[in-house]
């Protein structure tokens, strides 16, 4: 009812007003370059195999970049969609089924409006066909000016499940050279999709995996290996293109790589043991994330625990736009620290609650807390995910302009 329409969208403002602004349009003017890794999982920074670096070109900026550390997928049936609807618009997934196709026809804030409202030209680049996760149709509603799809690309190699990274990253830079200024290029990549298979039998020698040889999590690896390889490319081109310093360019995974029913294997690459237990399971599904900032002025680690929400409200404050209805925290200026996800968890700073083992655990020491001293979290995030469901099933920001 009229109502509750107006107490959802009065919450979600007041959430997002008098909001601490520090970096507030430091970077406005600037071109963004967003790159989604397919399933790249947080693990794969910094990892070693048989003492070789899995993601040196990754490794090498995140030196220079800004990287959360704690930073989880919140993706849900959607998978890749529900990443790129999350750090695009700032909302949770959908309840049942994909967003993209449950709810293309709604009205949206995005980051590629808000941009578009200041002068930027807005782009979305994936090399698979258009109709995918329904794209042709979302970006629409998002808002991109273009969308840059199989179609608009030469498919002169391939590696994974479509177009090679390098390829792809390649011509995207082609691409990105005759946009107008400034500009927002979303690029999702495609090689390092699940099940992993070298079906081009190119890479079967990227990486030694040693004991992992043959199973998904060495055919995992060895993708990760190239789209870093890939990676490297598209720093060089960006750079040799005169791109590189005028951008911010984000580095982020859209969602788990290692189904739950090889989890033991993923515990043999994580900690060298033969099982994970659900604790391990839940605070393992972090993706890689980080920010690159031309004069490199805002760099180091962040531990806060934080998610794929928080993407559009930290850029926004960067590029000095002022969204009303996101669900998430601007990250530089808020370490409050928490993440929820479709299915029922939450992780804060501090504590983590396990939906399926109906149990809240202490992150430092792994061991369970008593639940009824953090009603108030639990309170919280039951909030949270009914204002985020609201917003999408009842489409309330067309209402909003039809008041
Ligand atoms: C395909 C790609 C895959 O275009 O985005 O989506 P996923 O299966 O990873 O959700």
């Amino acid at each position: 009812d009229e109502k509750e329409i107006k107490d959802t969208l009065s919450w979600f403002e007041n959430k997002n007003s008098n909001k601490n602004e520090r970096y507030f349009g430091r970077y406005k003017g600037k071109n963004l370059i967003i790159v989604q890794l397919e399933a790249f999982q947080g693990f794969v920074l910094d990892k070693k195999i048989n003492g070789i670096e899995l993601t040196p070109n990754l490794n090498k900026i995140a030196k220079d970049s800004l990287v959360f550390k704690n930073y989880y997928y919140q993706t849900a049936w959607g998978g890749t969609s529900d990443a790129e609807f999350l750090s695009n618009v700032s909302l949770l997934p959908a309840r049942e089924g994909a967003v993209y196709y449950q709810f293309a026809g709604n009205k949206y804030d995005s980051l590629a409006k808000e941009l578009k409202n200041i002068g930027y030209f807005t782009c979305v680049m994936h090399a698979n066909r258009p109709g995918f996760w329904n794209r042709t149709n979302m970006y629409k509603a998002l808002g991109f000016d273009r969308y840059e799809n199989e179609n608009n690309f030469i498919i002169d190699e391939i590696q994974g499940m479509g177009l090679s990274d390098k390829s792809f990253f390649r011509q995207a830079v082609e691409k990105m050279k005759n946009y107008d200024r400034p500009f927002y290029s979303f690029l999702i990549t495609l090689s390092s999709h699940f099940p992993y298979k070298d079906y081009q039998n190119k890479i079967a020698n990227i990486i030694d995996v040693g004991e992992f040889e043959g199973d998904v999590v060495g055919d995992y690896l060895k993708a990760v290996k190239y789209t870093d390889e890939a990676v490297g490319i598209l720093i060089d081109e960006l750079k040799k293109a005169g791109l590189w310093d005028n951008s911010v360019v984000v580095f982020y995974g859209d969602h788990a790589a290692i189904p739950y029913e090889n989890k033991n294997k993923l515990a043999k690459l994580l900690y060298g043991k033969e099982d994970l237990n659900t604790f391990e399971w839940v605070t393992a599904q972090k993706v890689v994330m980080m920010i690159h900032f031309p004069d490199e002025k805002i760099k180091g680690i962040d531990e806060t625990t934080s998610g794929q929400m928080d993407l559009y409200p930290t850029l926004a404050n960067l590029f000095g736009v002022k969204p009303k209805y996101v669900l998430g925290r601007d990250l530089l200026n808020d370490k409050e620290g928490f993440i929820l996800t479709r299915e029922g968890n939450f992780i804060t700073n501090d504590v983590a609650y396990l939906k399926s083992l109906d149990k809240l655990v202490d992150l430092k020491t792994g061991k369970e807390v008593d639940k009824n001293k953090y009603n108030y979290l639990f309170e919280k995030y039951r909030t949270y995910l009914e204002m985020s469901n609201k917003m999408l099933e009842y489409d309330l920001l067309r209402y909003k302009d039809k008041k």
